[in-house]
C-alpha cells in the first residue's frame, strides 16, 4: 500500500527536488520515527522507484536522484535516531559490506543501523568489497558471522566467493554466511545457489538472524 508521504516523496524525486524532499521528511519527522522512516517510507520508495524504472516510467536518473535523497536522509537523521549512540556492544562482532562490484550501499546501511541499535558491534567494510577481505577481517576481529548485500544478479554470483574464502581457510564450520537485497528477494533461491546461510528481506529482521546464525556457528564441531 502506498502512503500519503511515499506518494509525495516520488513526486519530490520525480522533479529531482532534494532540498524539497528533505523538507517534506523534517515534517513527517515531527510525528513519526527514524525507524518507521527507514522501514515504512524509505525503503518502499526506492522498491517504487526501481519498479518504474524497470517499467521505463522512470530513468536512471532518477534512481540516481532517489538515492542521493534517502544518502541526504540518512546522513542527516541518523543523529536523531535513539539508538544513534548504540549502547555499548553486547553482541558479536559481525562483519558487512556490498560485495565486489555492488555499489548499492543504502539496503547495508540499513541492516548496520538495526543491528547497532541491538547491541551487535559492526565491522561495515562499505561497497565494493573483495571477497577475501570479509573473510580477512572476520578471523582478525573474530567474527562469527559475515553479511553480503548484494542488489543485482550478477554481483550476487560474486558472494560465492566469499563462501569458498570461508571454506578454503577451513572455517566453514565456525563462520556463518548471511546474504541479503534486492535480488534476493526476487529470487529466494539465489540464497542457496550462493553458499548463504539465510537471509531476511527487512533489515528489522537482520538482528533475528544474525542471533540464529551466531549461535550456528560452531555447533556442527561438537
Ligand atoms: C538506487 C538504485 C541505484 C543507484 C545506487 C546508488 C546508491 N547510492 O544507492 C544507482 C542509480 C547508481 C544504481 C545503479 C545500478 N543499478 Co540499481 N537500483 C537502485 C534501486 C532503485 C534502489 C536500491 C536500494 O537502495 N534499495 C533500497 C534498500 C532499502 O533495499 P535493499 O537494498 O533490498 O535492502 C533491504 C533488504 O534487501 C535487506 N538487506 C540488504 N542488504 C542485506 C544484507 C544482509 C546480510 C541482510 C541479511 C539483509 C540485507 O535489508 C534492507 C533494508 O530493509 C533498485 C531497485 C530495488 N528494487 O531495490 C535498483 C536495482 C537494484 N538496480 C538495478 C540495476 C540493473 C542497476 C545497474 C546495473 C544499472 C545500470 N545499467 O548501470 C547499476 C549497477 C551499479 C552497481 N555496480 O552496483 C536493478 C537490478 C536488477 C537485477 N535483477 O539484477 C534494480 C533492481 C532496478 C530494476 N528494477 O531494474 N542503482
Amino acid at each position: 500500500m502506498t502512503s500519503d508521504i511515499q506518494v509525495a516523496l516520488i513526486d519530490r524525486i520525480s522533479h529531482s527536488d532534494r532540498p524539497g524532499a528533505i523538507q517534506l521528511i523534517d515534517l513527517w519527522l515531527a510525528e513519526h520515527d527514524y525507524e518507521k522512516l527507514l522501514i515504512d517510507v524509505l525503503g518502499p520508495v526506492l522498491t517504487s522507484i526501481g519498479d518504474m524504472w524497470q517499467g521505463e516510467d522512470f530513468s536512471l536518473a532518477h534512481a540516481y536522484v532517489a538515492a542521493k535523497i534517502v544518502e541526504d536522509a540518512l546522513e542527516k537523521y541518523e543523529s536523531l535516531s535513539p539508538h544513534a549512540e548504540p549502547m555499548s556492544s553486547t553482541r558479536g562482532p559481525v562483519v558487512l559490506g556490498n560485495i565486489e562490484d555492488d555499489c548499492h550501499p543504502l539496503g547495508r546501511r540499513m541492516v548496520t543501523t538495526f543491528l547497532r541499535a541491538q547491541g551487535w558491534e559492526v565491522a561495515d567494510l562499505g561497497i565494493d568489497v573483495l571477497p577475501e577481505s570479509f573473510v580477512d577481517k572476520a578471523e582478525e576481529i573474530g567474527a562469527k558471522v559475515i553479511g553480503v548485500s548484494a542488489m543485482i544478479y550478477s554481483t550476487a554470483e560474486n558472494i560465492i566467493h566469499v563462501r569458498e574464502a570461508i571454506d578454503r581457510r577451513g572455517l566453514g564450520n565456525s563462520i556463518r554466511l548471511a546474504v541479503g537485497g534486492a535480488v534476493f528477494r526476487l529470487r529466494p533461491e539465489l540464497v542457496k545457489e550462493v553458499g548463504g546461510d539465510g537471509t531476511v528481506s527487512d533489515a528489522l529482521d537482520a538482528h533475528q538472524l544474525f542471533c540464529r546464525l551466531w549461535q550456528d556457528a560452531g555447533q556442527d564441531d561438537e
